[in-house]
């Protein structure tokens, strides 16, 4: 059965004019892209998108950071789209990341790291309401 999942590519990417690679290597995947927009986030998406993290070292750096430009907001269908985006991704960190891997081929540190995929199905749910509801 499909599944959807939300992927984001982070600001840093479209700064560095990474939209068209990055965008390549998910529908490599054969997943289909059901929606897709370029955005800046408002401070409330990104906290929302960001709830789990709130308190966190890293978080107000995070927020400034996802709302400082452009974001090129995607939904993308098919089967176990979750778990497939997250394996083309990489890890959270670059370093760590495996070549071959959006965040290991595009990505050098953990603050900037290239793109965003929801972490579950509920997660994926959830995030697309924040930035594709009304
Ligand atoms: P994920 O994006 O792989 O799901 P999460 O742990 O959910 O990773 O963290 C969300 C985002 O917060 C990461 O993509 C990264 O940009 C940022 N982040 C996570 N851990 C750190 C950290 O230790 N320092 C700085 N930024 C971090
Ligand atoms: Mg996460």
């Amino acid at each position: 059965m499909d599944q959807r999942t939300y992927i984001m590519i982070k600001p840093d990417a479209v700064k560095r004019g990474l939209i068209a690679p990055i965008i390549q290597r998910f529908e490599n995947t054969g997943l289909v892209i059901e929606r897709l927009e370029l955005a800046v986030l408002t401070r409330e998406q990104a906290a929302a998108n960001y709830v789990e993290h709130e308190g966190k070292p890293f978080y107000e750096g995070l927020i400034e950071y996802i709302t400082s430009g452009p974001v090129v907001k995607m939904v993308l269908a098919g089967p176990e789209a979750v778990m497939v985006c997250r394996k083309l991704m990489g890890a959270t960190n670059p370093r760590d990341a495996a070549p071959g891997t959006v965040r290991g081929d595009f990505g050098l540190t953990v603050d900037a790291n290239v793109v965003h995929g929801s972490d579950s199905s509920e997660s994926a749910r959830r995030e697309i309401d924040i930035f594709f509801g009304e």
